[in-house]
């Protein structure tokens, strides 16, 4: 069941040590099945909120996603208060609570980048993108402090930190420097990197991910981290050698995936 998957996802970040206080989100836009199968739940609470942007393209759309405020950790605790269950309204314009986010919560404070990363990764995947995860771990974050936010600076230190990363996301991450957190704005400059980029990394802050489901979304974002963390232990060791252009090159004929060309050389 999509909710057991999403609350396992909460508490798997909170593991890693990725959700501090009330730090990361996650949204799943709901397939018609999943509001099928938990149509008894859903009701009209009369809550209904202004997105303060218009998202025509997710009229009508559900979606289950985290509390503004809340912990990760107590998400399987009670889920009805951590968590909730919302409908894009008709207009296109703001949205319904139809069940959790209890005693007044609201969806997380980065709606506006998770509902404009929705729309950008549907449009880049013909629909199968399901899945918007922000977290905060901490080698992706200590690694924003020591490169230039270009996506090419990134994507190259990543993928030369761990031979199967380049297969994992061919296409590179993206990097939005510094920015307001919870904004418009950064909303609007993530979604323009998530169309090319399953990953998006907020300098001095953390990481978005995406992907069609729990487990490919998880899993992007945990082969980011452990190569962040490779790279900073090798940095502090000193690194005397890496991957090559060639190496990347065979690589890819190997896996049969293409690598972002902007990327090598
Ligand atoms: O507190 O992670 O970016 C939630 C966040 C804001
Ligand atoms: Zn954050």
């Amino acid at each position: 069941m999509f909710l057991d998957d999403f609350i396992r996802m909460c508490f798997d970040g909170f593991e890693q040590g990725w959700h501090e206080r009330n730090g990361g989100n996650l949204s799943y836009r709901m397939k018609d099945e999943d509001v099928e199968a938990v149509k008894d739940k859903l009701h009209d609470t009369g809550r209904h909120y202004d997105m303060n942007f218009s998202a025509p393209e997710l009229k009508g759309a559900y979606f289950t996603i985290t509390g503004s405020g809340k912990y990760m950790r107590n998400v399987p605790l009670a889920p009805e208060k951590n968590i909730g269950i919302i409908r894009i309204d008709d207009a296109g314009t703001g949205y319904d609570i139809l069940w959790g986010l209890e005693d007044g919560a609201k969806p997380t404070s980065e709606i506006p980048t998770h509902l404009m990363n929705h729309i950008a990764r549907m449009k880049a995947t013909d629909g199968a993108c399901r899945v918007i995860y922000h977290a905060h771990p901490a080698n992706i974050t200590a690694l924003t402090y020591t490169l230039p936010p270009e996506a090419k600076a990134y994507t190259r230190v990543l993928w030369q930190s761990e031979t199967e990363c380049a297969v994992v996301f061919p296409e590179g991450v993206g990097v939005v420097d510094w920015m307001v957190p919870g904004s418009i704005d950064i909303g609007i400059e993530t979604a323009k990197l998530i169309t090319k980029y399953r990953a998006v990394v907020w300098t001095f802050h953390g990481i978005f991910g995406s992907g069609v489901d729990f487990d490919e979304t998880f899993g992007l974002v945990h082969t980011i981290e452990k190569a962040a963390e490779i790279y900073l232990k090798a940095k502090s060791a000193g690194i005397v050698r890496t991957i090559t252009d060639d190496e990347f090159k065979a690589l890819a004929d190997a896996f049969g995936v293409t690598l972002n060309p902007e990327f090598l050389g």
